[in-house]
């Protein structure tokens, strides 16, 4: 069994304890980190979540998948974010109100910071009102980033894109993103930006504030 193999298996069945191990193991034999991530990871979290949608598996068993790919992920992030030795500004990012996914918001974190922002994580199930009162304390932000995974959490963005624009906050762009979202959909709710995945984000993120 190849290392990616490995990797995607003790994703799948949650070995949390094991799989920090095998990302080490692949690194060591010059695998690429980013193909690490993407075919070992991210298209086993879609296999995962095919067998969740066909009901072979439940949330119990997406949960223990997700933690091992966070531990996954926290051994390849060194390696996955370059050294941004220059701040381009603040940039305040997280899953909007009632979306508790956040694998997927934390890649795109990592990558808008070696990118060279300074990144202020609010987390999970954020409310329109949290992301307002943390761009008035940092009046320095120049990008806010919502993310969303569930098609029943969209309106939750849509509001969340609505209240800050009509807060009058102004000297940021917003950039938003997540499974579900699209660039018309994006459009559609007065988004600056939209990135389909964490490395297209962060670029996305400097061409929005050039
Ligand atoms: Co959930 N879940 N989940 N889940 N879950 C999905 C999203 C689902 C597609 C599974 C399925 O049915 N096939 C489905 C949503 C269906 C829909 O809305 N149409 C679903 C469901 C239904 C649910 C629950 C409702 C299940 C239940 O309770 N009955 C529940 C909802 C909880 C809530 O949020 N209120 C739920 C719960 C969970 C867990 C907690 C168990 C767990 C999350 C754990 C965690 O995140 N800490 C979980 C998981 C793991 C998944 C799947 C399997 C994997 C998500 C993931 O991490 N993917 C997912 C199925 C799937 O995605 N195929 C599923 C890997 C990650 C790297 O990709 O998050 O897409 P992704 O992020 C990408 C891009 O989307 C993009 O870049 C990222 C990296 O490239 N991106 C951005 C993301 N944010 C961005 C922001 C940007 C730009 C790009 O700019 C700001």
């Amino acid at each position: 069994m190849s290392k990616l193999e490995a990797i995607a298996q003790a994703i799948e069945a949650g070995k949390v304890k094991i799989i920090g191990g095998l990302v080490e193991e692949a690194l060591a034999e010059n695998v690429d980190p980013l193909t690490i991530l993407n075919q070992g990871m991210i298209q086993t979290m879609s296999i995962v979540g095919e067998k969740f949608k066909q009901g072979d598996i439940f949330v119990p068993e997406m949960l223990i998948a997700a933690k091992a790919m966070k531990k996954g992920v926290e051994v390849l992030k060194p390696r996955l974010a370059g050294q941004a030795n220059i701040s381009l500004g603040t940039c305040i990012i997280g899953s909007v109100a009632g979306d508790l996914h956040d694998i997927g918001k934390n890649l795109v974190a990592m990558m808008i910071e070696s990118a060279g922002f300074e990144v202020i994580d609010l987390g999970v199930d954020v409310s329109s009102e949290t992301f307002i009162k943390t761009i008035k304390e940092h009046p320095e932000v120049r990008l806010v980033a919502f993310s969303a995974l569930l098609t029943t959490t969209l309106p939750a963005m849509q509001s969340a894109v609505a209240a800050v624009k009509a807060s009058g906050l102004q000297g940021f762009k917003i950039i938003v993103g997540g499974a579900p979202i699209t660039q018309a959909y994006a459009d559609q709710i007065g988004a600056d930006g939209y990135a389909p995945d964490a490395g297209s984000a962060a670029v996305t993120a400097k061409q929005l504030i050039a």
